[in-house]
């Protein structure tokens, strides 16, 4: 099933903020969450699975042909949950179960369980050997689908991440792409002081990888870096997408205590004020289709 049409780039712009909303509203539900690293990916997650970018069908999430997407990150799986739910994979409600006993929506993505998942994920660093699978594996196979993984900053700390990208640079992967959010924290604070990372860029160059550097809230740069990425022969994309965490939420914007911690009902309140205003926004409401 090829990719549905994109929408505008405000359009866009609205479904991020709705994808928020949704990812917001599931966490303070459930009391428990991590709204920092979900937001963070708001607009990449968008431009993935509404920018015309995923090949998919949500109505049969298997289809061999399918591109692949993980989230290495799993942590910050509210986010996907509300992209999944708006493309039709599950009813939008379902979201709101959060990480309740026998809920498909549990607080790591789990394969299997919940329709579009392609991997279990969570334990930090392995989302991108899991894709070197996929990738691999669909060059065996003669097949054409792209494989996207997003990881986070903090979880490039893990040596896992590196001996796959030593692999997947040496196996000239690309139909690989890897995104990393890029919002300068991990769970215990600032990614830099912890462990640097730095220069990123020049680590995967070495390892083969042709690397970009976007704005990971641009949803129009976030798209023009994922075509490059596709257009691309010879070697995986590193899509660096440098992202502000708890972005969106004036509160939790830089705010590492928001890297696992629900809002209050009464933050919960504030935040949807300032992500919408009194405008009632939606992908549904734009009449963008699944
Ligand atoms: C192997 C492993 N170690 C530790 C953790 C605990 N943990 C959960 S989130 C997190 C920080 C991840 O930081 P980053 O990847 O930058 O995510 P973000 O800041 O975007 O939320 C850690 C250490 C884990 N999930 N897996």
């Amino acid at each position: 099933m090829p990719a549905t049409a994109s929408p505008s780039i405000e359009q866009l712009e609205s479904i991020a903020r709705t994808l928020r909303t949704h990812a917001l509203r599931a966490i303070a539900a459930a009391n428990s969450g991590h709204p920092g690293g979900s937001l963070s990916a708001a607009e990449i997650v968008t431009a993935l699975y509404f920018g015309g970018v995923l090949h998919h069908d949500p109505k049969n999430p298997e289809w061999p042909d399918r591109d692949r997407f993980i989230l290495s990150k799993g942590h910050g799986v509210p986010i996907l949950y509300a992209a999944l739910a708006e493309r039709g994979y599950f009813p939008v409600e379902e979201v709101m179960t959060l990480r309740q006993v026998n809920s498909r929506m549990q607080g790591h993505p789990v394969q299997g369980m919940t329709p579009g998942i392609e991997a279990s994920t969570g334990s930090l660093g392995q989302g991108l050997s899991i894709g070197i699978g996929h990738a691999i594996a669909g060059r065996l196979n003669g097949k054409h689908f792209r494989t996207y993984v997003v990881l986070g900053d903090g979880e490039c700390q893990e040596g896992q991440v590196w001996e796959a990208a030593m692999c997947a640079g040496n196996y000239e992967l690309d139909t690989l792409c890897a995104i990393i959010d890029y919002n300068r924290y991990q769970l215990d604070g600032a990614v830099e002081d912890i462990q640097s990372l730095e220069p990123m860029r020049d680590k995967f160059a070495a390892f083969k990888w042709n690397v970009l550097e976007t704005d990971g809230h641009d949803v129009q740069a976030v798209l023009e870096a994922l075509q490059a990425a596709q257009e691309h022969r010879g070697r995986p994309t590193c899509i660096i997408a440098h992202t502000v965490k708890g972005k969106g939420v004036s509160f939790m914007e830089h705010n590492n205590e928001f890297h696992g911690k629900a809002p209050t009902s009464e933050q919960l309140q504030v935040a949807l004020a300032q992500l919408h205003g009194s405008q009632e926004s939606g992908v549904r409401a734009q009449g963008v289709s699944g």
